[in-house]
């Protein structure tokens, strides 16, 4: 798998960088040079491994519907949370990583001060409004040493960026669309979700809220 580098030269922009923690940033408006083309990767991928509703190992539905992509991708039913490299509703690999995905998490991981991110598993959440995410900690990963680069498309979101225990006092962070957060080493491990979405339109993606996040799971 190639890195288009010089794709991502104009992605080299002054970055409106909010630092929320040691290590985690919030950048705003990173990928709004290429929404077009993650909105088209995405269909692709979607069109391969639809989006479904999952459940937890304790018994609940999911409210946001999941997909992956890439090498690995996420998975969780009742007997609990894993990666895997098939999709279980096809039985067939998950889709490719779109290039897209790759460069823009690459070049904003690098924006944070993470050089040489290569991600090899990326989780698709779609939220409706009134879908939510609970405070979760990110740890189904092999390793730690990598951040995660998320990103936000479609309507805005309420983060919950935590602590180190899940009853830690948690920062709201707004995310709006073409916003990316990227956090690791220190900050990892943080505690977060994401309030429940609030009814509105987008002009892109009409009712709904699309995270992609990114991580090196293998
Ligand atoms: C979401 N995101 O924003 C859910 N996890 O819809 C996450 O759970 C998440 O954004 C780890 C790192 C970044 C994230
Ligand atoms: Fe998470």
């Amino acid at each position: 798998m190639s890195l288009d580098l010089f794709a991502e030269q104009d992605l080299q922009q002054p970055a409106r960088v909010e630092r929320i923690s040691e290590q985690g940033f919030v950048l705003r408006g990173f990928a709004l040079p290429r929404a077009r083309a993650l909105l088209d990767a995405l269909d692709c991928v979607l069109g391969q491994s639809p989006l479904r509703r999952m459940q937890t190992p304790g018994g609940f539905t999911m409210s946001a519907r999941l997909s992956s992509c890439g090498d690995l991708g996420w998975t969780t039913d009742r007997e609990g949370y894993r990666y895997s490299h098939v999709d279980p509703l096809s039985a067939r690999p998950w889709p490719p990583m779109p290039e897209v995905f790759l460069a823009l998490a690459h070049a904003a991981a690098a924006t944070a001060g993470f050089a040489d991110f290569i991600p090899d598993a990326c989780l698709i959440n779609a939220y409706a409004p009134g879908a939510k995410m609970s405070l979760h900690q990110d740890k189904n990963e092999r390793s730690y040493s990598a951040p995660i680069v998320s990103i936000s498309l479609g309507l805005p979101a309420i983060f919950q960026f935590g602590g180190f225990e899940r009853s830690a006092p948690a920062q709201r962070i707004s995310l709006f669309h073409g916003d990316i957060m990227v956090w690791g080493g220190v900050d990892r491990l943080r505690f977060h979700g994401v309030m429940p979405i609030k009814p509105g339109q987008h002009d892109l993606l009409g009712e709904q809220r699309i995270n992609i996040t990114l991580r090196q799971a293998g």
